[in-house]
C-alpha cells in the first residue's frame, strides 16, 4: 500500500472510529436507566454485563457493518467477526463498566481499528469528562483538539501509578501481593476501574504510568496506541509487547525501571 493510501485509510478509519464512539457514548451517558442492573456475569460474579454493554456494541458493529462490511470485528460482549478487508475493529462498548453499573463517571468506549495486525488507529471516548482521546499510528496523539503528551519522566519512588485488578479472587488476592511491595517505592498509587482512561491518563500526564495484569485487547488497543503516540514506551515483561500477561505504559526513563521491579515482583503471573 503506498503512503498515500495509507494515509486515506487511516484518516477514513479514524472518522470512523470517532462517530461510532461519540455516537455509542451519547448512548451510554443520555440512556443509562435510573434502575440498572447486571443483564449477566462472565468469568466471576462480580464480572458484569449490563444490558448497555450489549446495546452500546451493538450500536457500534452496526455502524461499522454498513460503512466497512468487509472488515473482521472484535468486541468484548461477543462480536468476532474474520472479515476479508485486512482491517480488524477491537472493541470495548464500555471500559469501566462497573463504574457505569454504580453511576461512577469513569468510563469509556475505547475503538481501535488494526491492519494486518498492526494498530492504525485508537480512540478513547470519555463522556462523563467530555474528552475524546485518539492517535493515528505516526501522527501523534490528541486529547479533543489539543495534543497530548506524557510527564517527563519523575524517579520511580515520584511516580504517581494507576494499575487495575481483575474480576477473579484469587488473582486480586496476588495483585495485592505485588501492589503491597510497590506501593512504598512509587508516589502513590491510583485505581480509577478502567484501562483504557488510564493508558489515556499516562498520555496526558495525568498519571506517570500504569500498569495491569489480566487485561484483553479491548482493553488496551486503543489507550497502547493512543499512549505510544504521546510519547510512552508499552510493553509487557522486558522484551514483550503487551498482552493479557501485563501491561506496561510509562514515558522512557520511567518505563524501565517500573518494568524490571515489576518483574522483579512477577506482576506478570498469578
Ligand atoms: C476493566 C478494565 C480495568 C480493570 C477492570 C476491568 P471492563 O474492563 O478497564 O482496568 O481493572 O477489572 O477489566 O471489564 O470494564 O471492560
Amino acid at each position: 500500500m503506498t503512503a498515500t493510501a495509507n494515509d486515506e485509510l487511516k484518516a477514513e478509519l479514524l472518522e470512523i472510529a470517532l462517530d461510532a464512539a461519540h455516537r455509542a457514548g451519547a448512548f451510554l451517558r443520555d440512556g443509562r436507566p435510573d434502575d440498572l442492573g447486571v443483564a449477566a456475569t462472565k468469568s466471576s460474579a462480580v464480572d458484569v454485563v449490563t444490558e448497555m454493554d450489549i446495546a452500546s456494541e451493538k450500536l457500534i458493529t452496526g455502524l461499522l457493518a454498513e460503512v466497512r462490511p468487509d472488515d473482521g470485528v472484535l468486541g468484548e460482549e461477543g462480536a468476532d467477526v474474520e472479515g476479508t478487508s485486512g482491517v480488524q475493529w477491537v472493541i470495548d462498548p464500555i471500559d469501566g463498566t462497573v463504574n457505569y453499573l454504580y453511576g461512577l463517571p469513569g468510563w469509556a468506549v475505547s475503538i481501535a481499528a488494526r491492519k494486518d495486525g498492526e494498530t492504525l488507529v485508537g480512540v478513547v471516548h470519555a463522556p462523563m469528562r467530555g474528552e475524546t482521546y485518539r492517535a493515528v499510528l505516526g501522527g501523534g496523539a490528541y486529547v479533543n483538539d489539543r495534543p497530548a503528551r506524557v510527564r517527563p519522566a519523575p524517579d520511580l519512588a515520584l511516580a504517581l501509578v494507576g494499575t487495575g485488578f481483575g474480576y477473579l479472587a484469587d488473582r486480586r488476592t496476588r495483585q495485592a501481593e505485588v501492589l503491597g511491595q510497590l506501593i512504598s517505592q512509587v508516589r502513590d498509587i491510583r485505581r480509577a476501574g478502567s484501562a483504557a482512561i488510564d493508558l489515556c491518563d499516562v498520555a496526558t500526564g495525568r498519571l506517570d504510568a500504569y500498569y495491569e495484569r489480566g487485561l484483553n485487547p479491548w482493553d488496551y488497543a486503543a489507550g497502547d496506541l493512543i499512549a505510544r503516540e504521546a510519547g510512552a514506551l508499552t510493553g509487557g515483561r522486558p522484551g514483550d509487547p503487551l498482552s493479557t500477561d501485563l501491561t506496561v505504559a510509562a514515558p522512557p526513563g520511567l518505563f524501565e525501571p517500573l518494568q524490571a521491579r515489576l518483574d522483579e515482583l512477577g506482576a506478570w503471573h498469578d
